[in-house]
């Protein structure tokens, strides 16, 4: 029996994408570094029919149907090129690896370089969804060389997530396209929890409710426009209660981790000029979050205004309530239109020609972003495929229009009472700046010619006609 596909990396993400395939009808064959782990597994899964355990690389490889197909779900960074320079002397061309792990997305076009030049096909893919998704249906985002889509789409296809009977995988485009929408995908991610952590500090320590109060209103706002994996997971999440029977979440230390590709997202949106703000913050408040023994000593030292101790169970204000739903809709609008925008500039940057609809669409099932929302950006592009920013479509418009008075109330409230909400206010001053007819920018151009002679435009001249003043000398001048 030779197998459909082999997979290299029996960590979490690998054992459950190969019981996925397995579920669906595929033979594969499996390969650790740690080999101990290849029999653990196999002997733990109990598919002797449709999983061939291997010992070394050569016996993968030869394990394999061909054109060979072998997915690397190993830690990001070197192992990942460690596997393919072994890999590579024991391939045939149109062999072909596929990468599934959070690469870098600059490592990914650099690899499909080399691979190619090899002839061997290579494809970097985005796999969100965590270990549930691995194991019944993630989103699938993959990329690199066209020549092996044919080849893979089935597998892919049949093991990814499903909406409406669609499958929430698609071609993204060459080399580096799949890792690169999953970075901002994850990006996205990191904005969404920001937005959802703020409000729930602002039921608590604003609004004073208890952390059952505070599920209820989750579970209310996962039935309307903002239902979605992570706001069901809120709820839940504070349901939980520890062995004492208080809420385990008064139990988790408040420093956040990270795994890089927020901070990949914002890097990249600093590189290409897109001002993705809310994320950029959302990467940023990680850090600040985790600097938990600096922030303790500061709050004995930097006195202010403060909100109270909490004090339980206070009576339910409807109104803010609904202002919070509709801040945290708006902002939710601000986070997807920068996340699409910089997806839109990466694709003319690297050529990538990327489908912002078929990214919406397969990001509606399996991933952790995936919510009721995404179903209106694919209606919106399908209206209009070029748009130019997806706030300024009347959809999200009109939206918008509705929800910002209620976001400026809450960002208000949570400043007067000393509540930190940087993602609400990143996205209120990016709402109030994109929406500026006039912004100081005349007073920093004017600054920079003075010290550095670098020109500026001027209001009644064409637009790219530059402009020199000394403005020292002409400041004696009209003293004279
Ligand atoms: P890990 O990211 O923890 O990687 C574990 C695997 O990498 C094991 O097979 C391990 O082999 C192998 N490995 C390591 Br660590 N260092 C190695 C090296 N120097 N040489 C060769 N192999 C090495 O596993 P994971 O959480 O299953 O994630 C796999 C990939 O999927 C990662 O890129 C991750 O970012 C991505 N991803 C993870 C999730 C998630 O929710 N966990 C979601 C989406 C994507 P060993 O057994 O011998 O140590």
């Amino acid at each position: 029996m030779k197998a459909d596909i082999g997979l290299i990396g029996l960590a979490v993400m690998g054992q459950n994408l190969v019981l996925n395939m397995i579920d669906h009808g595929y033979t594969v064959a499996v390969y650790n570094r740690t080999v101990s782990k290849v029999d653990a597994f196999v002997e733990e899964a109990n598919r002797n029919d449709a999983l061939i355990g291997c010992h070394s690389i050569e016996e993968l490889v030869e394990a394999l149907q061909k054109p060979r197909k072998i997915i690397l779900m190993v830690k990001a960074g070197s192992p990942v090129d460690d596997f393919i320079n072994q890999l590579v002397p024991l391939l045939e061309k149109g062999d072909i690896i596929i990468d599934g792990g959070n690469s870098h997305y600059l490592d990914t076009i650099r690899r499909t370089k080399f691979l190619e030049e090899q002839g061997i096909l290579f494809v970097g893919t985005g796999i969100s969804g965590g270990e549930e998704g691995a194991r019944h249906g993630p989103a699938i985002m993959p990329g690199g060389s066209k020549d092996a889509w044919p080849l893979i789409k089935p597998i892919f296809q049949d093991i990814a997530a499903k909406v409406d009977g669609v499958p929430c995988c698609e071609w993204m485009g060459p080399d580096g396209a799949g890792h690169y929408v999953k970075m901002v995908h994850n990006g996205i991610e990191y904005a969404d929890m920001q937005l959802i952590s703020e409000a729930y500090h602002l039921l608590r320590y604003y609004m004073k409710l208890d952390v059952d109060q505070i599920s209820d209103i989750f579970a209310e706002w996962n039935q309307g426009k903002l239902k979605s994996y992570l706001i069901e997971i809120t709820s839940d999440i504070l349901k939980v209660k520890d062995e004492d029977g208080l809420p385990l979440i008064d139990k988790v230390l408040d420093a956040a981790g990270q795994k890089g590709t927020g901070k990949w997202t914002a890097i990249s949106s600093l590189e290409l000029g897109v001002p993705t703000t809310l994320i950029t913050t959302a990467v940023y408040q990680r850090f600040l979050s985790a600097l938990k023994d600096t922030r303790v000593e500061a709050a004995s030292k930097i006195k202010d205004v403060d909100h109270e101790e909490i004090t339980e169970s206070s009576k339910i204000d409807e109104d803010f309530i609904n202002h919070l739903q509709e801040a945290l809709y708006a902002s939710k609008i601000v986070a997807y239109s920068q996340g699409f925008q910089l997806l839109s500039q990466a694709s003319k940057e690297y050529n990538w020609d990327l489908n912002l609809g078929t990214i919406a669409l397969i990001w509606r099932g399996g991933c952790i972003i995936r919510s009721a929302f995404l179903n209106k950006i694919k209606e919106v592009h399908d209206q209009n495929p070029h748009f130019e920013h997806l706030i300024l479509e009347t959809f999200f418009l009109k939206k918008v229009e509705m929800a910002l008075p209620s976001l400026r109330k809450v960002v208000m409230k949570a400043l007067s009472t000393g509540i930190p909400v940087p993602a609400f206010a990143a996205a209120l001053t990016w709402l109030d700046s994109f929406r500026s007819k006039y912004l100081p920018a005349n007073l920093i151009q004017a600054q920079r010619d003075y010290f550095g002679a670098h020109g500026f435009e001027r209001i009644d001249y064409p637009r790219g006609t530059s402009f020199h003043v000394n403005w020292q000398e002409k400041l004696k001048t009209m003293k004279k």
